[in-house]
């Protein structure tokens, strides 16, 4: 779709509601109209198709299998075992494949067909629980730290997360009038903060607790490092212009990690962050969609007239970055006890993936948990689960339960295949070029079998899959990652370090699987015999000069 015509159809769609209600009324196709497909993106919901039978149904002349993928907003990832025995009931009842943990921990459904997408839309409001500017060019689900190591602290930084994702909700009246029928308004509500053309872009934001850097927080368009000092939230650094997605073989386009803009108090998140949105609003590229996301807006007019913006339209002076320091990506497994006495247990969950099947009945498992857990859960944005805030004494029932239903298995195998992530890809993903989410398992094994032949299978190296350059499973991130060029050809990148403060780089083009074992293969090899003590693999191909050249466009974030 032409840029100019998106940034037409959010003007006239009197408050995002366009003609989806007709579309959804209309009994002749499972589609909705082009014009209504890009509205309901930001009520949470995209219109995809059955990409498995799209060629067999072309040939028959039939239409697309079309299905709606629904996301929920669920701001770092936090809901009750009464919210989740909803939605587990939700995905039973109206979608396929269970539940669906992403990236920006949000649930999925997929597979819903137009006729229940109105009644499933209001099951997860009944929960609750929206999906309100889940998707589209608004701000969309807050990321937070969902370590629960350091749980007073964390509690008051997700506090905060959750309170910017409110105040950033759009205005519009259009979600309620078209899913939960409230009263109709004039559908000239206003949006005071994004205006009648909402954002060039989407936009995302990442609130991190050092030393765990769990939310990927360089990858966000806006980030908040938490700094403390004497036990205490001093305030955040904020970091803007992080992003993954780039368009293979276009140079105009590169995954980038943000820059460290300055040091704010806590009082001043919600003042700074609508700044930073308002800024991104009106100086964003609406003219050319694949260059409109901040981190272009960044590269374009300076780090400094950028600063100066935001601290103008927020009345806060940015101080200097204060000091911090990641110690590792990803998420931290297994049962943790609170400083309250409290136990959390990080589940991993492969692909965040949660259904049933003969030897791995996980929905019916995590149900069972859910009727039992006095807690609540918590979605990594690693696409994993934690089972938060268990009595002692309650511990070794849900450990049992567990252990019934296979939920502990993935927890015994290697690090690098509970590390690794893949994004959704086929066969519901209309950009998917390659397989990702269907492939991890294949893969792991494959890449797990070299570690393993080379003596180094316990070593942690963060393996990261996409079906394609938009990077949904943030894999430039990744100290290996495949990026989805063709069915069965990836990119291959490699270098990234352990702490996502290094993005890695293009090794080899367009490959097969064989093609690249084979380049892993020496890699592996050399690291196993010249590592140094704790060295992790990415950190190592930088030092033995064994990385092509880093990318004119691409940025570093060294910390503070
Ligand atoms: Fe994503 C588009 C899935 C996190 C970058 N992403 C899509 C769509 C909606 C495809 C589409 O536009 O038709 C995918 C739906 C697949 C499906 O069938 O479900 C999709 N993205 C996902 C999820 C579900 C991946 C997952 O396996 O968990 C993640 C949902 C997050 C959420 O709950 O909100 C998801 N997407 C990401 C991330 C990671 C993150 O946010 O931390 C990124 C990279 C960070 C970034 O935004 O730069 C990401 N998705 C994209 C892009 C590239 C954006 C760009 O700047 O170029 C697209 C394509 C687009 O926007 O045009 C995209
Ligand atoms: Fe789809 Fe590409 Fe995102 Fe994977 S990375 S979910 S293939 S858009």
């Amino acid at each position: 779709m032409a840029s100019h015509s998106v940034e037409d159809i959010k003007r006239d769609s009197r408050g995002l509601r366009g003609t989806v209600e007709d579309s959804l009324a209309d009994p002749v196709t499972g589609a909705l109209r082009d014009s209504d497909q890009l509205v309901l993106k930001y009520h949470g919901s995209y219109q995809q198709d059955d990409r498995d039978i799209r060629e067999e149904r072309r040939r028959a002349k039939l239409e697309p299998a079309h299905s709606f993928m629904i996301r929920t907003r669920t701001p770092g990832g936090v809901i009750t075992p009464e919210q989740w025995l909803k939605l587990d009931a939700i995905a039973t009842t109206y979608a396929e494949r269970g539940l669906r943990i992403t990236t920006r921990q949000a649930f999925q459904f997929h597979g819903v067909i137009k006729r229940d997408l109105k009644p499933t839309m209001q099951a997860i409001n009944a929960s609750l629980i929206d999906t309100l500017a889940a998707c589209g060019d608004v701000n969309r689900n807050v990321a937070v730290a969902a370590n629960p190591l350091l749980s007073a602290l964390h509690d008051t930084v997700y506090r905060q997360a959750a309170a910017l994702s409110e105040h950033l909700l759009p205005n519009t009246r259009a979600y309620y009038e078209i899913w939960l029928d409230e009263e109709r308004v004039a559908g000239d509500e206003g949006e005071p903060i994004y205006g009648p053309t909402y954002l060039p872009r989407k936009f995302k934001i990442g609130f991190a607790i050092p030393p765990h850097n769990d939310v990927d927080v360089f990858s966000q368009d806006l980030g908040f490092v938490a700094v403390v000092e004497d036990g205490a939230l001093a305030g955040y650094n904020v970091s803007v212009g992080g992003g993954m997605g780039s368009t293979h073989g276009d140079a105009e386009t590169y995954p980038r990690l943000a820059d460290v803009l300055g040091f704010i108090f806590p009082q001043d998140v919600i003042r700074v962050g609508e700044a930073v949105v308002t800024a991104q609003r009106d100086f964003g590229n609406r003219a050319t969609r694949k260059r409109a996301r901040l981190k272009y807006t960044i590269d374009e007019h300076g780090i400094d007239f950028f600063r100066g913006e935001v601290e103008r339209r927020s009345g806060v002076s940015l101080q200097p970055p204060r000091a911090f320091e990641f110690a590792h990506s990803g998420d931290r497994f297994g049962w943790v006890e609170a400083d309250n006495g409290r136990w959390h247990l990080t589940l991993r969950i492969p692909a965040g993936r949660i259904q049933d099947s003969a030897d791995r009945p996980h929905l019916t498992g995590l149900r069972e948990v859910a009727r039992v857990h006095r807690g609540h859960f918590r979605m990594t944005p690693n696409q994993n689960l934690v089972i938060a805030d268990i009595a002692p004494e309650r511990r070794a029932g849900i450990d049992a339960l567990l252990r019934q239903h296979g939920l502990l298995d993935a927890l015994g195998t290697s690090a690098l295949k509970r590390e690794a992530l893949a994004c959704v890809s086929m066969p519901t993903c209309g950009l998917a070029m390659a397989e990702a989410e269907r492939y991890l398992d294949e893969a792991l094994d494959k890449v797990q079998a070299l570690l393993d032949r080379h003596g180094v299978g316990e070593q942690s190296i963060l393996l990261r899959i996409s079906g394609c350059p938009n990077g949904c499973s943030r894999p430039y991130l990744g100290e290996i990652a495949l990026v989805g060029k063709a069915p069965g050809r990836y990119n291959l990148m490699i270098g990234a370090d352990h702490r996502g403060q290094r993005l890695n780089r293009l090794y080899r083009e367009n490959i097969t699987e064989a093609e690249i074992l084979a380049a892993l293969d020496p890699l592996i090899a050399r690291y196993a015999g010249e590592r140094q003590p704790g060295e992790h693999f990415g950190d190592y191909l930088l030092r033995a000069d064994l990385l092509p050249p880093e990318p004119a466009l691409v940025r570093r974030v060294l910390a503070a």
